[in-house]
Formats: structure tokens, sequence, C-alpha cells
């Protein structure tokens, strides 16, 4: 693993890939590596994009990263797929749109599927941001289909986040279904070239109008839970960030410069007043508890045995035990033992 983590702060390429194959994979002596990297992370700037499916995030993504090499800047890009470990059809297809930019060692290209849970696959995109971070590159793309949850765990590792819209989705903008908008920095209505782009344009203008959340609200970590709360009165106009609107069309690399001109723009409104301190606080507290609660769960779970929970969940489904009584129960036979 040393000889690994040396490779890739060299910037060997083989090393990062094998190193985020562990990442994934969650192999033994993992943690050593990426304590190992942390120390080389915080430099990228981290983009997230979501959107409901099929709206051109990858085709964005690609159109971004041919943009980002033009000006000089190095390119890793994490292609989430969260809804299911057996998509390796669509996987292949983000690859192979992404093939004009294969030969290039200033872009790198990494597809994640969940194995387990959505929460692994969470865990698993930080760590790979890391240790893509740790490897030198100059922006880090992340690519996950907006499906619930996803989105709230862009939020926890992005800078700025991209919500791509598209015309001939449905009659409504998908954000609303979803409710992503709250999470947008920069709102992309994709396949400009389609009829009924300029009526999704005027949709997200109306509900931005009607108050976006974010123009009066912000988002805090408190005990490691995200919450939207009211945003201070101390925080004057200046802080506040009204998502712009950009138009595309990913697949012809149009509307790409005004939208490069739209992230750049919110990477400097976050480095005005403290605001990237702030935002990246947040990150780490809503991490450093998420992280507690999965050790203590599994420190406890490691000195309860299988037969001591079943025999507790049946007396719950017989009525002998309440649920929240059963969790005492388990906690003070734990602090006896201790
Ligand atoms: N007309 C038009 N088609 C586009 C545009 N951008 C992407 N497409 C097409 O839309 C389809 C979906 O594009 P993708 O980039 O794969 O979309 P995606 O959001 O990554 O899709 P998933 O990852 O499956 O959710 C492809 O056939 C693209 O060629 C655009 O600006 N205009
Ligand atoms: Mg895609």
């Amino acid at each position: 693993m040393e000889a690994l983590v040396q490779r890739l702060l060299q910037g060997e390429r083989r090393a990062l890939a094998r190193l985020l194959t562990y990442v994934e994979n969650e192999v033994e002596g993992v943690e050593a590596a990426l304590a190992a990297l942390f120390p080389h992370t915080g430099k990228a700037w981290v983009i997230g994009i979501t959107g409901a499916p099929g709206t051109g995030k990858s085709s964005l993504v690609n159109a971004l990263a041919k943009a980002f090499r033009e000006r000089e800047k190095t390119i890793a890009i994490i292609a989430v797929d969260p809804t299911s470990p057996f998509t390796g059809g669509a996987i292949l297809g983000d690859r192979i749109r992404m093939r004009d930019l294969s030969g290039d060692d200033g872009v790198f290209i990494r597809s994640m599927a969940t194995r387990g849970s959505l929460g692994g696959l969470a865990r698993a995109t930080r760590d790979a941001i890391r240790v893509m971070d740790a490897a030198g590159f100059d922006i880090i793309l992340v690519e996950t289909v907006g499906a619930g949850q996803s989105e709230v765990d862009i939020v926890r590792t992005a800078h700025t986040t991209l919500v791509v819209e598209a015309p001939g989705l449905g009659d409504d903008v998908q954000a609303i279904k979803a409710g992503i908008l709250e999470i947008a920095d920069v709102l992309v209505v994709n396949k400009a070239d389609r009829p009924g782009a300029l009526n999704t344009v005027k949709s997200l203008n109306a509900m931005l109008r009607m108050g976006h959340p974010a123009s009066r609200t912000q988002l805090v970590a408190h005990h490691g839970r995200l919450l939207e709360v009211e945003a201070l009165t101390s925080n004057t106009h200046e802080a506040m960030w009204i998502p712009p609107i950009v138009q595309t069309v990913a697949i012809e690399g149009k509307g790409i410069d005004k939208l490069l001109d739209a992230i750049h723009k919110h990477r400097e409104h976050l480095q005005q007043d403290n605001l990237f301190a702030a935002l990246e606080r947040t990150h780490i507290e809503v991490e450093l508890y998420e992280r507690l609660r999965e050790a203590l769960l599994a420190n406890l779970l490691r000195n309860i045995s299988q037969d001591a929970i079943q025999t507790l969940i049946q007396r719950i489904q017989t009525r002998e035990l309440d649920p929240q009584g059963a969790v005492q129960e388990l906690l003070q036979t734990q602090q006896m033992k201790a």
C-alpha cells in the first residue's frame, strides 16, 4: 500500500486505478492508504452533475472536460450509477461517448456502481474523490443520476453542483418533482436545440422568482445532519447566490463557455467571505458524524450475537418488548460487559 501511495503521488495512473479499485472493494489496508493521502487533498475543485435520466449529463461532462482541457486543467471524472449494479450497458455507453477524451493523460475516467448499500456507494465516491484529489487533478467531475438520496450525497462532496434539465421529458420541470432545485448552484437546460427548451427556462425562472430556497435559506450541518435554515440577516446580498440558468447543447459543445463561466463565478463567490471554508466545514461535520454513527454501530454489533438480536426481534413481535426498550436493553448489557 505504501509504495502504491507513493506512486500515486508521483502521478502514476496505474497506481491511481488500482487504489480506486481498492476503495471500491473496501480492500483491507485501504484506510491506511487513504489516511496517508489525506494531507495531499483539498486542492481539487469538485463539480457535481445531477439530473433526471437522459437529460444529457454524460454529454455535458464530456463537453466540460474538453473545455477544461483547452484551459490546461487536468480532469478526473467519476460516473456514479446508484440505480443498479446491473447497468453495465449504461456505464459502457458513458465510456464510449467519452472516448474522444481517451489517450489524454490529463483526463481520467472512472465508473462506479453500487455493490451493496447506497450508503456504501456514497462513502466509496467520497473516498474516490479524495484519491483523485491527492493524485493532483485540478477538477473532479462527479455525475450521478438524480434519483433521491444521491443528490444529497453530491451536495456533501461537491463544491459546485449543476442540476441538469432537458425539454421534452414530460410536461413539468423534473427538478420540482425530484426536489433537487434546492441543491443547484447552476441550473443547466441542456438540449436547448429541442423544442420546448425556452419553456423549461421559463418555468425554472418562475420558480427562482418565487424564491429559490437558496436565496432565503442556507444549508448547515447540525450534529452531522444537513439542515436548511433561514439565511442569517448578517448574510448580506454578497453572500447570497442565485443559481443562474444556462442553456446548452452538449453534443455540439454549445453554451459550454457560458457554463464554464457560471461555474467560475460560483467558485469566486465561494472564495469571498470565507464561504468556502464554511462549506468545507459543513462537509467535514456531516462526514464525521456519518462515520461515527457507522463505527459505533459496528462496534456495538461486534459484541452482540445474532441469536441475541433474533431473540429481541421475537420479543418485540410478541409485544413483550417495544423497539426502543430493546435498544435500551442492548445498550445496558453492553455497558455492563464493559
Ligand atoms: N438533441 C440533443 N441531444 C442530446 C444533447 N445532449 C445529449 N443528448 C442526447 O441525449 C441522450 C442522453 O444523453 P446522456 O449524455 O447519455 O444523458 P445522461 O443524463 O448522462 O443519461 P443517464 O446517465 O442515462 O441518466 C443521448 O442520446 C445524447 O446524444 C443535446 O444537447 N441535444
Ligand atoms: Mg450518463
